[in-house]
């Protein structure tokens, strides 16, 4: 088991798309546990391989209050979206940041289980928008996108502001 670093808006590589999973093998297996680990250590409710500079489409989430509900989807693919709601979303690559974001509120999925083997599942509310959010970190894509320019300038400016005051060599 291992807790992995967390790659920090606005680092470039969270912008990389990921690659699907061609076989789901030990190897991915150790990711997945390896990002339940991290997320629940983090904590948070769910977290993205991409996240952790790993560029494969595997994603784990847990929305439960017992954190005993773990979820984890390999090559997600929503197949359906509807109705809409608005959320305060995080995210643990922009840290302390927290903004009101739009998005459909049912979802079905369509993914590998860690054997291998397709499944679809639908979800709502709070894991549906977690997934939502998960999905878009393997496409490069964050929260904070969905904002206007304004506040993602701001965004920037802390975040160059906020390297600047930490010691020299950390968090690199
Ligand atoms: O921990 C997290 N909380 C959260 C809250 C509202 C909407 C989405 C999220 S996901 C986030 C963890 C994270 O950054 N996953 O990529
Ligand atoms: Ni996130």
């Amino acid at each position: 088991m291992a807790r992995l670093t967390i790659l920090e808006y606005p680092d470039p590589r969270l912008r990389t798309r990921a690659e699907p999973v061609e076989t789901v093998n030990d190897e991915i297996r150790q990711l997945v546990v390896d990002l339940f680990e991290t997320m629940y250590a983090a904590p948070g409710i769910g977290l993205a391989a991409t996240q952790v500079n790993v560029h494969r489409r595997v994603l784990v989430a847990d929305v439960s209050e017992e954190k005993n509900q773990p979820v984890a989807l390999i090559n997600p693919e929503i197949i359906s979206a509807e109705g809409c709601e608005i959320t305060e979303e995080g995210c643990l690559s922009v840290p302390g940041y927290y903004d009101r974001v739009e998005r459909p509120d049912t979802i079905r999925v369509r993914a590998l289980n860690v054997d291998g083997e397709a499944f679809e599942m639908e979800a709502e509310g709070l894991l549906a928008v977690c997934i939502q959010h998960e999905i878009d970190h393997l496409d490069g894509k964050l929260f904070v996108d969905y904002l206007s320019e304004l506040k993602r300038t701001r965004l920037r400016k802390r975040a160059s502001k906020t390297r600047r005051q930490e010691p020299a060599g950390a968090a690199l």
